[in-house]
């Protein structure tokens, strides 16, 4: 019979041993009466708990330096099967239960907490540290099985928890080796489902992989039609956590910024870096828990970060005494990083139990930071550098975006329509039949108003060489005429307040020329859009017009070809053509009705729609071409030469 308790009614001085070392026992039956209260819920999400709550008990085996590799395995018979090297939970009868073995204990008494066999035994908590017990007792069966000291022992339990007979010695353990093994077949009677998903588990366990460094943990689907065996282990840890969150993307610099600080019962890991997107992504971890809701050691972590790098700009000059401090969402911009900290009792708040309360470890993680990134930052003064230059720029572009934001306001709540007075507008007032062509240079533009549709195409020139040496990145754009004048005919505004449904044209289309110019133009465009109006590029909107390369000509008449392909498909059509061929170096040449019959003819022009991707290719482009890093940029143009979408020198 399991005696149930309350340590603290036992605390009085002469038995405050037994007070420190017994746990709240309670048998299995609370939690075959309310699962949810113990695993979460019923659902496929309660199920894959009962996984991560075995492994949980492996990993905090490896966390004490105990085991170094975990085996998952999903059953072609319907059970879960965790093997793990670690100590073998203990065998010898139990202190408190002289008749049952601290094994038969830990699998049928529900643990409230404390302390174990003497030894500290567990330092995981939250919604899973619940013990195996509670395995146990949503199981329909559960085969267990120890080595430890040189024997093997096993034990079986069925209908949640009840032993088919006592541990029994089955012999000796092959190879001398220790470790658990726990074979679990969740009890169908209690969840909805009782099918395993591989993927779900992956993720997890790659997880566990990378937050405890070094662990090998090896996954194998046995089930028929869904065999697969994958290995994780990361020799570096959250590093390489990072490295792999960031592989998607462009990493600013290749290092990782890594430190951790060990403080009595508290210990702290953080890695970071940074990559040329525009938002942060912070992963926290208590307890190898993810802590989705964030708590103390985010905010711990940002406080500081925000403070080394305004001292590290302040130090470095980058930023004057005078100069307001950079702020923190400008700082984390493109910030990858991982926290994760480890302790006694973790305090797990908010509205899904997934945010740190643990007051203590915001100062350990901020005192940590404000030492270990400031010395991180001194030792590596190039990365440094780029990371105070991308934080200066978000500020600018931050602030730019505000004024700009204002300015279009002001401007349209003043003059009526609000429109700009270089817009040669459309008279149809109908968005979805009206389109808009951005024309680079005077004459050009001159051309395209002579040969557009008045009634359903506007014209807006743009002198697109002041953007060009004006090296513009998204503040310098939008102190940019043009680039207001732009932001005013779409008439939508731009980044959180840009407004799909104000659009003036369906088609915003840009008309540069074929040539390097014309390049950069179309890309600072491009980047313009994807960072300041992005939904019109992801709705569709956005195009770029495609004037012809050739010109040649055929019985006298011009025929025009848009590029060298359609130059030697025409070759192969005309096999006797002569082989000359007018190549049009810019629109400013065209005549009218050239440019007309060309580029801006509904019923003869081809346009190129701009996907998310080709305007990410060109942010990129953006970034590199227009960058300060002069070797990059060489690089660049060396590797992207040929490619004439790019560069045609
Ligand atoms: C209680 C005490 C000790 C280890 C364990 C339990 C233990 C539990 C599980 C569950 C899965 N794998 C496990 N490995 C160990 C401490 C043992 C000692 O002091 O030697």
């Amino acid at each position: 019979m399991v005696r149930t308790e309350q340590a603290e009614g036992r605390a009085t001085a002469s038995e405050s041993y037994e007070a420190a070392d017994i746990t709240v026992l309670r048998g299995l039956e609370p939690v075959r009466l309310r699962p949810g209260m113990f695993i979460g819920s019923t659902s496929s999400s309660g199920l894959h708990h009962l996984v991560w709550e075995v492994v949980d008990n492996s990993v905090d085996e490896a966390m004490q330096g105990h085991c170094t590799r975990i085996d998952v395995i999903v059953r072609a018979n319907g059970s879960c099967r965790v093997v793990d090297n670690g100590r073998g939970i203990p065998v010898d009868p139990h202190p408190d239960e002289p008749t049952k073995t601290a094994a038969e204990i830990v699998l049928t008494v529900l643990h409230a907490g404390g302390k174990f066999g003497g030894s500290s035994y567990k330092v995981s908590g939250g919604l899973h540290g619940v013990g195996v017990s509670v395995v146990n007792a949503l199981s329909s069966r559960l085969e267990l099985q120890i080595d430890r000291g040189g024997n093997r022992y096993e034990m079986t339990f069925v209908d949640g928890g009840k032993p088919t007979g006592p541990l029994l010695m089955t012999g000796p353990s092959p190879h001398n080796r220790t470790g658990t093994t726990v074979t679990f077949w969740p009890d169908a009677s209690v969840f909805d489902e009782v099918e395993f998903r591989a993927q779900t588990i992956l993720e997890r366990l790659q997880m566990m992989a990378f937050l405890q460094r070094g662990l090998e943990i090896r996954f194998k689907d046995e089930r028929a039609g869904h065999e697969q065996a994958v290995t994780y282990r990361y020799t570096g840890g959250i590093e390489d956590f990072v490295r792999h969150l960031n592989a998607s993307k462009e990493s600013m610099f290749r290092k990782v910024a890594y430190f951790t600080q060990v403080e009595e019962d508290q210990e702290i890991e953080v890695a970071l870096q940074w990559n040329t997107t525009y938002y942060e992504s912070i992963w926290s971890f208590a307890n190898g828990i993810a802590t989705i809701e964030g708590g103390m050691h985010e905010e711990g972590f940002k406080k500081a970060l925000t403070n080394v790098v305004n001292r590290s700009a302040r130090m470095r000059g980058s930023l004057k005494d005078s100069d307001p401090n950079i702020q923190g969402e400008d700082i984390r911009e493109g910030l990858t990083a991982i926290i994760s900290v480890r302790l006694r009792s973790p305090q797990f708040e908010g509205q899904t139990k997934a945010k740190l309360g643990n007051v203590t470890i915001r100062s350990l993680v901020e005192r940590a930071t404000n030492e270990k990134l400031a010395e991180w930052l001194d030792e590596n003064p190039r990365e440094a550098n780029q990371i105070l230059q991308k934080a200066l720029l978000a500020q600018r572009a931050r602030v730019a975006a505000r004024q700009a934001r204002d300015l279009t306001r002001r401007k349209s709540a003043l003059d009526g329509a609000g429109l700009p007075g270089k817009l040669v507008d459309c008279a149809s007032r109908v968005p979805a039949e009206s389109e808009i062509f951005i024309v680079e240079g005077n004459s050009a533009a001159g051309s395209a108003k002579n040969a557009r549709d008045p009634h359903t195409q506007a014209i807006l020139p743009i002198r697109g060489k002041i953007l060009n040496v004006e090296k513009a990145r998204a503040d310098r754009m939008l102190k940019n005429a043009e680039i207001q004048a732009l932001i005013m005919a779409i008439g939508a505004g731009i980044a959180d307040d840009f407004d799909i449904t104000k659009i003036r044209y369906h088609k915003v289309i840009i008309l540069a020329d074929a040539d390097v110019d014309g390049s950069h133009i179309r890309t600072l465009l491009l980047t313009f859009f994807l960072r300041q109006m992005r939904p019109l590029i992801e709705a569709g909107h956005v195009y770029v017009a495609q004037p012809p390369l050739y010109s040649t000509l055929v019985a006298n008449a011009k025929v025009y070809l848009k590029d060298e392909a359609a130059r030697e498909q025409f070759l192969r059509e005309h096999p006797n053509h002569a082989k000359d061929f007018q190549r049009l170096k810019g629109l400013g040449e065209m005549d009218f009705v050239e440019l007309r019959d060309t580029t801006i003819n509904v019923a003869m022009r081809s346009l190129l729609q701009i996907t998310m991707e080709e305007a990410s290719i060109a942010d990129q482009v953006c970034s590199v071409l227009m960058g300060d890093d002069v070797e990059v940029r060489r690089r660049f143009i060396q590797t992207n030469a040929k490619d004439v979408r790019f560069l045609d020198i």
